[in-house]
């Protein structure tokens, strides 16, 4: 019989273990190839490898099952000290990667984003949002919209009075109220799902949530309102920290980072803790890594091909590509409208990748892609769709 060879990258992961000095990295080296395994597969430690980044600086890197990596952590650990900090962290890394038991209560409705992957539908009540301006400006197609979305299996309805597309200009805070205030209250008064309301402004989000809003999508990570974490915490609502680099005004000027996955997760890192001073719950936040906010192409494929990389913060994942440019950009095709294969293309890999919650216009659409993604991630992992399960 021919020989079969069977091989596949699910089961293994990967620790790139940035920021050591030469001897500290020795050390891990020689103490991870004196130990012996033995028979015993599961307390073996893991692989040790050196990788090279394009700046030529060369970084250790841990490979194995998630017990290997547990084992590992333990034998740095022995040394004390600084390895001991080094391992603590590994350890705290390797659950919050394994992790997906996320359930968020909204308002009385808990939303168990561990079972499946959760929709987010998009309801623009602006004039000039970048796919969808104008078309919901008049209330009563916005909430015929709404329902819609609802019916299509939208799980949460994400409602924003002002459009944050790059080069916008700031909306007046009585004008975006005018533009949402009425509908969230018409909204929450039909509707058992969750509402979020899309904005950075503290006073407009105190509104949206006293008119029955239970989420603040924040596109600037609770940075542009300084009181805007504590009045999330006041009105015990959850939060979205999202990354954005600049304004929206000057986000796409030339956009620069030196390490975009390691600066964004800093960015969500320290929104997570500015969130949780102010006495927002850890369990009511979300991060999003802001597709398209202040970001090149490169940039945008670049945390798509990533975006595991933000499950080590230990929050569920919001991922917004829903017809960006970045898509049109790939497929050369100008009209939003017309990049929705595009983009249920980055939501399949999306969820492959750990997304908890999809923030879309394509409701109908997203919900077969991420059902038949889940049901493919739950068949091969044997756990839910945003559980790598490498135990
Ligand atoms: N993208 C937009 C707006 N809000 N919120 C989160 N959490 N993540 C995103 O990626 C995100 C967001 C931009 O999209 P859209 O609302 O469709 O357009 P516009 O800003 O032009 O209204």
């Amino acid at each position: 019989m021919a020989p079969v060879f069977r091989i596949s990258g699910h089961g293994a992961i990967t620790v790139v273990l940035h920021g050591l000095t030469p001897e500290e990295s020795g050390e891990i080296r020689n103490a991870l190839r004196s130990v012996d395994g033995g028979a015993d597969q599961k307390s073996a430690p893991p692989s040790f490898s050196e990788q090279t980044f394009r700046d030529g600086a060369t970084v250790p890197v841990l490979t194995g099952t998630a017990d290997q990596i547990r084992e590992a952590s333990r034998i740095i650990a022995a040394y004390g000290g600084r390895a001991r900090a080094l391992a603590e962290k590994i350890s705290s890394h390797l659950d919050n990667y394994l992790r997906s038991d996320y359930k968020m209560s909204c308002k009385g409705t808990v939303l168990d984003l561990g079972s499946r992957t959760h929709i987010m539908g998009i309801l623009n009540v602006t004039p000039d949002s970048f796919s969808d301006g104008g078309r919901y400006a008049d209330p009563e197609r916005a909430l015929a919209h709404a329902r819609d979305m609802v019916t299509a299996g939208a799980d949460i309805i994400d409602i924003g009075g002002e459009s944050t597309r790059p080069g916008a200009l700031p909306l007046s805070e009585e004008e975006e109220l005018r533009r949402i205030i009425p509908l969230i209250e018409r909204l929450s008064a039909e509707l058992s799902i969750p509402l979020s309301v899309d904005t950075y402004k503290s006073s407009v989000a105190r509104k949206a949530l006293d008119a029955g809003a239970s989420i603040v999508n924040d596109i600037s990570g609770l940075r542009f309102s300084p009181d805007m974490a504590m009045i999330a915490a006041d009105a015990g609502a959850a939060v979205v920290i999202m990354h954005i680099k600049g304004t929206p005004r000057d986000m796409q000027q030339k956009p620069v980072y030196a390490d975009v996955i390691g600066e964004i997760s800093s960015f969500l890192a320290e929104g997570i803790e500015l969130a949780e001073r102010a006495g927002v719950s850890r369990e009511k936040v979300l991060i999003d890594p802001g597709i398209g906010f202040g970001k090149t192409l490169e940039h945008n494929l670049t945390i798509l091909g990533r975006l595991e990389e933000f499950r080590t913060l230990g929050r569920p994942i919001v991922l917004g590509t829903s017809r960006k440019k970045f898509i049109g950009t790939v497929l050369g095709i100008p009209g939003p409208d017309h990049r929705v294969l595009g983009s249920m293309a980055t939501i399949a890999l999306g969820i492959e990748r750990g997304a908890s919650v999809l923030r879309v216009h394509d409701v109908a659409e997203t919900v077969q892609v991420a059902r038949m993604t889940d049901a493919i991630m739950r068949t091969t992992t044997g756990f839910s769709s945003s559980n790598r399960g490498n135990q």
